[in-house]
């Protein structure tokens, strides 16, 4: 299995609800690894360029209006598999529809105001890992728990 990377941001609802710590907790608890990290007001030009596929829909104004509103925590997480799995830790983009125990379903009730992003594949992880971390800014380490998470 194959070793991949996933960009994990806090929106700024996330910030301004206090849910920060209850965010990286899940994905600390799991066994991923952290290897990035940071505090960050988004300029609209990254907002764009993260949410680029999305340009044509009806809610891509209030969507970057959104993003740019106030700080976000902007991880990046790796691990076997992490790209998936953090998808459904993070749940149903409308966070009504979302599963009892995911993020979203735990913590949220409006897709505008869902708390969390999650790359959606590999290929996407790499990129936005990336578009929102400098070289310099990822840690590359080997935690100490590493053998009782894996044989
Ligand atoms: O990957 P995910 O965040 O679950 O959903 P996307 O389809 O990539 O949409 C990105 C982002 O756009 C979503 O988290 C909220 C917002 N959005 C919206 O405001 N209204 C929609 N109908 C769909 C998405
Ligand atoms: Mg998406």
């Amino acid at each position: 299995e194959q070793v991949q990377q996933t960009y994990i941001m806090v929106k700024p609802d996330g910030v301004q609800r206090g849910l920060v710590g209850e965010i990286i907790s899940r994905f600390e608890r799991k066994g991923f690894k952290l290897i990035g990290l940071k505090l960050f007001q988004c300029p609209k030009e990254l907002a764009e360029e993260h949410y680029k596929d999305l340009k044509a829909k009806p809610f891509y104004p209030k969507l970057i209006d959104y993003i740019t509103s106030g700080p976000v925590v902007c991880m990046a997480w790796e691990g076997v598999g992490v790209v998936l799995s953090a998808r459904k830790l993070i749940g149903s983009t409308d966070p009504l529809q979302a599963e009892p125990g995911t993020i979203r379903g735990d913590l949220a009730v409006q897709t505008g105001r869902n708390v969390v992003h999650g790359s959606d594949s590999p290929e996407n992880g790499k990129r936005e890992t990336a578009l929102w971390f400098k070289e310099g800014e990822l840690c590359q380490w080997t935690p100490a728990q590493a053998p009782w998470l894996q044989e």
